[in-house]
């Protein structure tokens, strides 16, 4: 069904003919707005931003491009074509037609998923509230525009499920999606690494990266789930998410990009030097990285979880991808897992996150290979690298466990001593704060990051991204 634009709230979900749907999220969408008044973006009320706007939701044309001024733009609610015939790919149900409503005895365990994906998506637009007051370019602020408008309507697409499929608790968690706050010490996000601040735009691109890119794993392995809508909105999410783990890849890229000009210019790799000369040292790029990434790898939760396993079981979430299995029962299947005890032989569905995670560090190693190509290529030894899987985590079996990022156990005393080279400490950040200066003349980039390789959808770098009025 194509999305209709002249309704309050665009859709393709026949929101005209459900007036008691219609009215409640008409009555929930002002308070998204004073939302995004008070959290979202920074200054943008005025500007005109070149964005992207979905049109249909098949996979050709779904991208429209125009100037939006972001309070006008239009979040609506967009699931993805139904794909006839459907069946459930895996778990105890596996095999039989998808569901079209929540089976009443999965209502909690959905609901559950359903806010806390849900919750991961404001509290991303909080998270970068102020970014735009020390963007890099007028390129880069619009990114950070696009991302936050998206994440906005990825909001609308769990509150459009809350709302249509879990009556008044599902109307109330709606509510409550608005009133946690990132960092909020009395009503947090639910998940940690939500409530970390991003007050930079090194932290941005990392965020994008290694946080956005859980995103895309828990999204495809929801995409797989037995609840049709779900599937059908985060199948959509996915070709939205793909757009902000490409700000991540290429945004770090371009940081490496800069610093190893400028180490070309300097001759040489003291970082102290390389900072002096306006730009962010390679082991600092490593703390960011070690930071966000070792913070994302705790949101795919315990290695061993009986959540994990009854999501499975009863066909609520899959593993991403699900038909590049060849099992997709699982029924008496085992996995063998690395604990701070030895090795551990634990039921395959309950090892569920961690089967998931593996694939993740893997995804993740991609774009460390191409900034290392580009280290390679300038003709310096230096490599970036993921620490170990181990290395700080706060969820899970290695939990409070204290390794170096090698993963080898080592004293608390030394854990604590050594943090600061590992991951950022405070004369880092104040360093990489010194670089945020804003930058908004067309074309221009800070000194800190190269510019991109190409503009938006065709357009040169200088074209003035962001009409800021
Ligand atoms: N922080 O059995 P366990 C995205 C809780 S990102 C705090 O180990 P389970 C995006 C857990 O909630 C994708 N708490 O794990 C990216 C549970 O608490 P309750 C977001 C944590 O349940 C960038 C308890 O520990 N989507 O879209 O198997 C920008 C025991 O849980 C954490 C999803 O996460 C943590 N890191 O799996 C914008 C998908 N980890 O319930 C957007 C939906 C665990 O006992 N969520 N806990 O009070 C899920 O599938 C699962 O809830 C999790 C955890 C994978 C998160």
């Amino acid at each position: 069904m194509s999305i209709n634009y002249s309704e309050r709230i665009p859709n393709n979900v026949d929101l005209a003919n459900d007036r008691t749907l219609q009215r409640a999220l008409e009555h929930w969408q002002p308070r998204f707005l004073d939302w995004w008044k008070e959290m979202g973006p920074q200054d943008s009320a005025a500007a005109d931003v070149y964005l992207r706007t979905a049109v249909g939701v098949d996979a050709q044309g779904w991208a429209s491009y125009g100037a939006v001024r972001m309070p006008d733009y239009r979040w609506g609610i967009f699931l993805a074509d139904r794909t006839p015939d459907r069946t459930i790919g895996f778990g105890d149900h596996f095999g039989e037609p998808v569901w079209q409503q929540v089976p009443g005895e999965l209502r909690s365990q959905f609901r559950r998923i359903i806010v806390t994906q849900g919750d991961t998506e404001p509290a991303s637009v909080e998270q970068q509230h102020r970014l735009g007051r020390t963007c890099p370019s007028l390129y880069d602020l619009r990114n950070l525009f696009q991302v936050n408008v998206e994440e906005g309507r990825h909001l609308w697409a769990m509150v459009y499920l809350l709302h249509a499929h879990f009556g008044r608790d599902g109307r109330e968690e709606a509510e409550e999606l608005l009133s946690r706050h990132s960092g909020d010490v009395d009503k947090p996000r639910i998940l940690g690494t939500f409530n970390e601040p991003i007050s930079d735009w090194l932290s941005f691109f990392m965020f994008t990266y290694f946080t956005d890119r859980d995103g895309k794993f828990q999204l495809k392995s929801l995409a797989e789930s037995g609840f049709d809508p779900l599937a059908r909105t985060c199948r959509f999410m996915l070709t939205e998410e793909a757009h902000h783990m490409f700000v991540g890849e290429t945004g770090v890229g371009r940081v490496v990009k800069r610093t190893l000009e400028a180490m070309k210019e300097i001759g040489g790799d003291d970082p102290q030097a390389v900072r002096n000369h306006g730009a962010v040292d390679l082991p600092t790029i490593q703390r960011y990285m070690n930071f966000w990434f070792t913070s994302s790898l705790d949101l795919f939760g315990s290695e061993v979880s009986s959540n994990a396993a009854s999501s499975f079981a009863s066909g609520i979430k899959g593993r991403p991808d699900e038909t590049q299995y060849e099992d997709h029962v699982c029924g008496d299947a085992t996995f063998a897992l690395e604990t701070p005890q030895g090795q551990e032989s634990v039921s395959l569905r309950n090892a569920m996150n961690e089967v998931m995670r593996q694939s993740y560090i893997k995804d993740c190693e991609l774009g460390i290979k191409r900034w290392n190509m580009q280290i390679q290529r300038a003709g310096h030894e230096l490599r970036l690298c993921l620490p170990s899987p181990r290395f700080r985590r706060s969820i899970g079996a290695w939990a409070n466990v204290p390794t170096d990022p090698q993963g080898r156990p080592i004293s608390r005393e030394e854990y604590e001593r050594r943090m600061p080279e590992w991951i950022p400490g405070e004369a880092d950040r104040d360093f990489v704060h010194s670089l945020m200066k804003r930058v908004i003349e067309p074309g221009k980039m800070a000194g800190w990051i190269a510019p991109p390789d190409r503009g938006i959808n065709n357009l040169a770098i200088d074209y003035e991204y962001v009409k800021l009025n």
